[in-house]
């Protein structure tokens, strides 16, 4: 056809067919793209970097793709501390690019399908990534929509209600505690598994200390109202924290669950769990609420790969999934019934590791995770009560003392020492936990402790 055209109009119907063929060379390959990697690592937080790091650096260059969208990397551990003012936000977190490890392919994108059967897993750019291994570390999403009202007072201005468990709201907890004079200062617990469970009531001691170092305490109710029928899942920890929420004149209400709030009015309303059907309303000068969680929605969604709360159903030792065995779970959307906490991230690290390098050379991961988890439970400016306990809620403490006391040098190791552990060790794949390090230690503890 193009023979009968005049030259210049020939030349012109060449360029333009040879512009669009470009542009369809050129977008078509980004979507319907393949990739193939030995290990797909699914999120690259605190699990799924450290996961990252480990099999990277021993299966070599280019053998392991992390799939994670975010820009930025957040250290979550410091937000009780931003919420303080003991820290800003700029301090929590570092560049996604700087933070995975150089030797993985960092594909910034998010999940959209998993395909266990085939071993797939699409994404939101439209290219399916085909794996030998899969390693899920997806982390829970946060559901401030689910308490109606809630995003509206979070968003507004001047409203007080805060939350610490997100970047975007975090900054803005501090300013709630510097408005507050009088009234009710409310915190809550929602009424689901959720990540940190501690720091709901860290946030709350530390506004309690806040309070009285400005001299306001006397005018400000400190209630922290709790989802859970304890204050503490761990008997000696529970012990502990009752006294201090006595000593400081908080009041704990069990198995209250906030479900709606109204920022016109400041009333936060919640339902007694004891009682069911029972409602009652309570005005607030100032609410910090942690939101409901759950597992994210595209994991879910995935019948076959998990349980019926959502989370991926891996055996709670060996963290390999009960399924698929070339699948595993790391962190918060594993189905594993331990505290979901950076620290269980890390003790997880080398057993899915273990176990995953045991299963690409054809033998049983034989690694087996007890559940640990450490929980730094902040009760001020310069107190905390280091919490670690296993799947049996019993207490596996690192250090030579009572760590059910409150102490300056658990603040410290918390606040100082603990960013670094997690940058310098723990994102490079070198941080499995403190189980050497309390060996070494129990040297030094008296005989009843060992
Ligand atoms: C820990 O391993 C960890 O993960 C990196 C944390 O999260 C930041 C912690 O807060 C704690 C306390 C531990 C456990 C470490 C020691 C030294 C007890």
């Amino acid at each position: 056809m193009n023979r009968r055209l005049p030259g210049t109009l020939r030349n012109c119907s060449r360029l333009l067919h040879d512009a669009t063929l470009t542009r369809f060379l050129s977008t078509t390959p980004k979507l319907f793209e393949r990739q193939e990697c030995q290990v797909l690592v699914v999120g690259g937080g605190t699990g799924g970097c450290a996961m990252a790091a480990k099999l990277s650096s021993r299966l070599g260059s280019n053998k392991v793709i992390v799939l994670e969208p975010e820009e930025k990397h957040y250290y979550q551990p410091m937000f009780t501390l931003i919420g303080g003012g003991m820290k800003r936000l700029e301090q929590s977190y570092r560049k996604m690019g700087d933070v995975l490890p150089k030797k993985a392919r960092w594909i910034q994108e998010s999940a959209l399908n998993f395909d266990p059967d085939k071993n797939e897993v699409s994404t939101s750019g439209g290219k399916t990534i085909k794996y030998d291994f899969l390693v899920i570390a997806t982390g829970m999403q946060l559901k401030y929509e689910k308490i109606p009202g809630l995003v509206e007072a979070l968003e507004a201005p001047k409203t007080n209600v805060c939350s610490i468990y997100s970047p975007k709201y975090v900054d803005n907890v501090y300013g709630c505690l510097r408005n507050t004079y009088r009234g009710n200062a409310i915190f809550t617990f929602p009424h689901c598994p959720i990540k940190c469970a501690g720091a709901p009531q860290k946030i709350a001691y530390i506004a309690e200390h806040y309070f009285r170092k400005m001299s306001r305490r006397d005018n400000v109710n400190i209630i922290y109202n709790t989802s859970l029928p304890v204050i503490f899942g761990v008997k000696q920890y529970a012990d502990a924290l009752w006294k201090v929420a006595k000593k400081r004149n908080i009041t704990v209400n069990l198995s209250r669950n906030l479900v709606e709030v109204r920022p016109q009015d400041s009333v936060a309303v919640f339902e007694d769990l004891a009682k069911p059907g029972e409602r009652y309303e309570e005005g607030y000068s100032m609410l910090h609420v942690c939101p409901p969680m759950t597992a994210p929605d595209v994991i879910a969604n995935c019948k076959p790969l998990v349980n019926e709360a959502g989370f991926v159903n891996v055996d709670q030792a060996t963290l390999q999934h009960k399924k698929y065995s070339n699948v595993f779970a790391i962190g918060d959307s594993a189905s594993t019934p331990n505290s979901k906490t950076a620290a269980a991230a890390a003790a997880q690290s080398p057993v899915v590791f273990k176990n995953l390098m045991a299963t690409i050379k054809g033998r049983p991961g034989k690694e087996a995770y007890d559940g640990y988890a450490s929980c730094p439970l902040v009760t001020g400016y310069s107190t905390c009560i280091l919490a670690e306990f296993d799947y049996n809620l019993t207490p596996v403490e690192t250090f030579p003392f009572d760590q059910a006391k409150e102490r300056y040098s658990m603040f410290i190791m918390k606040k100082t020492f603990m960013p670094i552990l997690y940058w310098e060790l723990m994102m490079r794949g070198h941080w499995n936990g403190p189980a050497t390090m309390r060996k070494v230690l129990s040297i030094l503890k008296p005989k009843s402790k060992k």
